[in-house]
């Protein structure tokens, strides 16, 4: 899954593809390119969840997404939104897109009616506290049980709701409200994920963790990231989210291909 960031202050990749609004050629290009580089998914989104971000209005956010979903539609690809705001995942939906990725995992008032109502399949992501505050003081008494338990809450309200199990992948959030330490165990214990036979998607790349354990600036962190998108593949996860689609792709072959039984391949 390929990230794209319509915004005008991404830490992570600089906000190429925004200047006062969504620079929708550069969209165009970025997903042309990442579509050729190996990408099942683009995300897109335009709100900044970054410790400390302002929140961003409907309006903003449907000005920031929706020309893109359009840009888009036609490519090869399940066009993923990365949103928490229930009109933002409707008008996405009837534009073509085919996923919602909610960082709040559907908690918004009125959006796990919208995704029941869209049917789209939706990631649910675990985060502690919100943006503004996630990363003063997280704590857990058993990480991995905690994350877990909570995702399987919000698995059950989901079906209440209305959505099916099978359109349902969970996520435990990395950098959302966790310690390096909270990171590295969700990264170990992931198992206890894959076990629900939910699929997982992770987002790992260029995260703060890499900086904090090898200290790297964000413009450093790719041979990192794939390390950390080979351990989080092995261990089961379905989809890795990434701002390197060529680079992950390949680490993510050469995995596929040790796991397939052997063959003549020289
Ligand atoms: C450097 C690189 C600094 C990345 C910060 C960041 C996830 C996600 C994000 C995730 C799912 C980010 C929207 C944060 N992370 N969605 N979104 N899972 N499902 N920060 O891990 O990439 S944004």
């Amino acid at each position: 899954m390929g990230v794209m960031n319509i915004t005008p202050d991404s830490f992570s990749d600089g906000g190429t593809l925004y200047r006062q609004g969504p620079d929708l050629g550069a969209v165009r290009r970025r997903g042309e390119q990442m579509v050729a580089d190996g990408a099942s998914f683009l995300d897109l989104g335009g709100e900044s969840t970054r410790p400390g971000a302002e929140p961003v209005s409907e309006q903003e956010e449907l000005d920031r997404v929706i020309p893109c979903v359009e840009a888009l539609a036609d490519l090869p690809v399940t066009l993923s939104v990365d949103t928490s705001t229930p009109a933002v995942m409707r008008e996405a939906a009837a534009r073509g897109a085919g996923l919602i990725n909610d960082v709040r995992a559907l908690t918004r008032d009125g959006a796990l009616e919208a995704a029941a109502e869209l049917q789209l399949p939706v990631c649910l992501m675990h985060m502690q506290g919100t943006p503004k505050t996630m990363q003063q003081g997280p704590q857990y008494d058993a990480v991995v049980l905690e994350v877990r338990d909570w995702l399987l809450g919000r698995v059950e309200l989901c079906l209440a709701a209305g959505l099916s199990r099978d359109r349902i992948l969970l996520d435990p959030g990395f950098g959302f409200g966790k310690t390096v330490t909270h990171n590295l165990a969700l990264l170990e214990g992931l198992s206890a994920l894959t076990a629900t036979g939910h699929g997982v998607l992770v987002g790992l790349s260029r995260k703060s963790l890499i900086g904090k354990l090898i200290g790297r600036e964000v413009d450093e962190r790719l041979p990192a990231s794939l390390a950390l998108a080979v351990l989080a593949a092995e261990r089961g996860a379905s989809i890795i989210r990434t701002h390197d689609v060529r680079e992950t792709a390949d680490a993510l072959a050469m995995v596929a291909a040790l796991a397939e039984p052997p063959r003549a391949a020289e």
